[in-house]
């Protein structure tokens, strides 16, 4: 397998989480969308909209991280990124739309690139994040911090598709300097996996494409050492 990659993309970051979760190798190619990389991508990925990520399985190109994610969920069931029950699965997926759908898309640099180009001011990316993504962390926040089925993830003890969406989000969030403090719970869930050495595999940090000059500082606790397996 190939990904299509770059370590500051919050999508292709889901892809690798899923990835990593599953215990699956592949080969990474870094699409560096700063420098205008993602309008001239190798043929094999030159799948829909100029982006990333894309995952090329046996010569079969694919597009969209949830789509992608599904299909490595459908290819190695083990580890479950989705609860068994029906109920939950609704959750999870609920929870992963929420912040793939109503959240990233704003935030993305085509889009945010335009809200600077109208407001005709750099520091307006700022407030344009903040603006979108703020009210979405608010309505997770409400909704984890109230429902009986979060634990130490958003759905029980173990990561599922809504953790995957979760931190590379925040990890956006961070990059952005939204205040996270509103959010408790969603920062708490995000420290938990960020200490599981799987999450951390899959990390900007640990990309070989990293750039230390282009990615926000390191949190504290991306100083101590991971956890489990
Ligand atoms: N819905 C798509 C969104 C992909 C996406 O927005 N990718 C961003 C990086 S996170 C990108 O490549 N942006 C390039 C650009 O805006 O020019 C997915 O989930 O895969």
């Amino acid at each position: 397998m190939t990904l299509y990659d770059f370590f500051l993309s919050s999508c292709a970051y889901r892809v690798r989480l899923a990835l990593a979760l599953k215990g699956l190798s592949y080969r990474q190619v870094s699409i560096d969308l700063g420098k205008g990389a993602q309008f001239a991508r190798p043929a094999e990925a030159d799948i829909g909209q100029p982006q990333v990520p894309v995952l090329v399985i046996d010569g079969i190109a694919l597009q969209q991280s949830l789509a992608i994610i599904e299909c490595l969920e459908e290819r190695h069931p083990e580890p479950r990124l989705l609860p068994a029950d029906w109920q939950g699965r609704a959750r999870v997926r609920g929870i992963a739309l929420a912040i793939a759908c109503d959240m990233q898309p704003l935030a993305n640099l085509r889009v945010s690139r335009h809200a600077v180009m109208l407001a005709g001011d750099e520091g307006a990316a700022t407030a344009w994040y903040d603006r979108w993504l703020s009210p979405g962390f608010a309505a997770l926040e409400a909704q984890l911090s109230t429902e009986a089925e979060t634990g130490a993830f958003c759905h029980g003890e173990a990561p599922t598709l809504a953790d995957i969406c979760l931190v590379p989000m925040i990890f956006a969030a961070h990059r952005f300097n939204i205040d996270l403090d509103p959010y408790p719970t969603l920062t708490r869930i995000d420290a938990s996996c960020r200490r599981l050495s799987v999450f951390r595999q899959a990390a900007p940090a640990a990309q070989p494409d990293f750039d230390p000059a282009r990615a926000p500082a390191p949190r504290a606790d991306d100083l101590l050492e991971p956890i489990g397996p």
